[in-house]
């Protein structure tokens, strides 16, 4: 199937659109509809905020009469089903939609397939496939939790010119500049849950919130990997907990020497009722994490650091896709070594993108799956 530049260019759109509403529409995934006709778009629609209802509804509904015999754009597979609202598929075929093109087949079992089939039961042209690849990418939370049923997760790193992602004892150190730091801040916007270690939590004292203007709203789930419960209650992990959530990932207890358990069970206690959720899984094995968080509804984790928790995530092959910012000045002595650098990538990872954030450079890096 080949399909024109007016299709690749709504479709595009349809992207576009679709990641308005990235990282808030819960379980489901955020899909983005255009409807078109002449080479004109009459609708739009994205999932709705906590994921109903859906784009196609919405984009039709925008275009009213006028949908007749129009194309509909749409980034995933019009559902079938009757879940708690009607199926998509029946919508476009009641608007007496002339055409339907869709990037990506719904790997959901009460879809899956059944969408196209209705619509062509219908008489309507369906052509799916295009622009497969970006649509996809558009899609990874929602694919990966289907299919795998565990989060995508990003591996963010800003790395200094020697290859440093900060300095020992130094806390926070300034790596990247104001306007790569304000896309981390969307990429934070964009995901469910966002993790870091607890020799990070400790060292940065980091807020982990979205801080950009109008999307504060849109600070992600907080996660701290920490075996031993040493997240200081005075933190701003731990004072924000109300405000923002966040969830504490404990090991097993550590010993069974009475005193330390009773110390251990003591800060459980603490971080509790300060407002944060402690969880128990072996953080030496961050699949069993990833099940758990797949498990409650997270598509994508962004994993910011540090070094160790990143190569954790990366021995047990459990990193979909890295980005590699880059700034411009150097640490030395005293720097702590990145656990990847532009030339030790693993080789199951391919180069999709290079971009430049002021005099920041970043690489993007995707796993295929
Ligand atoms: C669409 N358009 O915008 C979205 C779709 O729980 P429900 O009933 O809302 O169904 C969730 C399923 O609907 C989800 O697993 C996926 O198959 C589909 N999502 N489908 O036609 C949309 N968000
Ligand atoms: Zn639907």
């Amino acid at each position: 199937m080949s399909f024109s530049q007016s299709d690749q260019r709504f479709m595009a759109a349809a992207i576009r659109v679709s990641r308005r509403h990235l990282g808030l529409t819960s379980t489901n995934p955020s899909v983005g509809c255009v409807v078109v006709k002449d080479d004109v778009i009459l609708g739009t629609g994205v999932t709705a905020l906590g994921g109903r209802p859906h784009a196609e509804p919405q984009a039709l509904a925008e275009a009213g009469d006028a949908a007749r015999g129009a194309t509909a754009y749409v980034t995933l597979e019009p559902c079938s089903h009757y879940g708690k609202t009607p199926p998509c598929a029946e919508a476009l075929i009641a608007y007496g939609v002339a055409r339907v093109v869709i990037s990506v087949t719904d790997p959901d079992q009460r879809v899956s397939g059944r969408g196209i089939a209705m619509l062509r039961d219908a008489g309507i042209e369906v052509d799916a496939g295009i622009l497969e690849e970006e649509g996809r990418r558009s899609l990874a939370g929602y694919l990966m939790r289907q299919t795998r049923n565990r989060p995508y997760v990003t591996l963010k790193l800003a790395v200094s010119a020697d290859g440093m992602i900060g300095k020992t004892g130094e806390g926070q150190v300034r790596i990247t500049g104001d306007i790569a730091r304000a896309q981390v801040q969307v990429l934070r916007a964009e995901s469910d849950a966002i993790l870091v270690g607890i020799g990070t939590a400790i060292a940065d004292d980091p807020e982990l919130t979205c801080r950009l203007p109008g999307l504060e709203s849109r600070t992600p789930l907080r996660i701290v990997i920490d075996e031993q419960l040493q997240l200081p209650l005075g933190s701003r992990l731990v004072k924000t907990a109300q405000r923002y959530g966040l969830v504490v990932v404990a090991g097993d207890l550590p010993s069974s020497d009475e005193n330390t358990d009773k110390a251990f069970l003591g800060r459980r206690t603490a971080l509790d009722a300060a407002g944060a959720e402690v969880l128990q899984s072996n953080s030496g094995e961050p699949g069993e994490l990833l099940e758990a968080l797949g498990t409650r509804g997270i598509s994508s984790l962004l994993v910011e650091g540090g070094a160790r928790t990143a190569q954790r995530f990366l021995a047990a092959d459990l990193v979909d896709r890295i980005l590699l910012f880059q700034g411009p000045s150097t640490i030395g002595e005293g720097g702590i070594e990145s656990p990847v650098t532009k030339t030790n990538i693993p080789p199951s990872f391919r180069h999709i993108r290079a971009s430049q954030f002021g005099d920041d450079r970043c690489d993007e890096f995707e796993r295929g799956f």
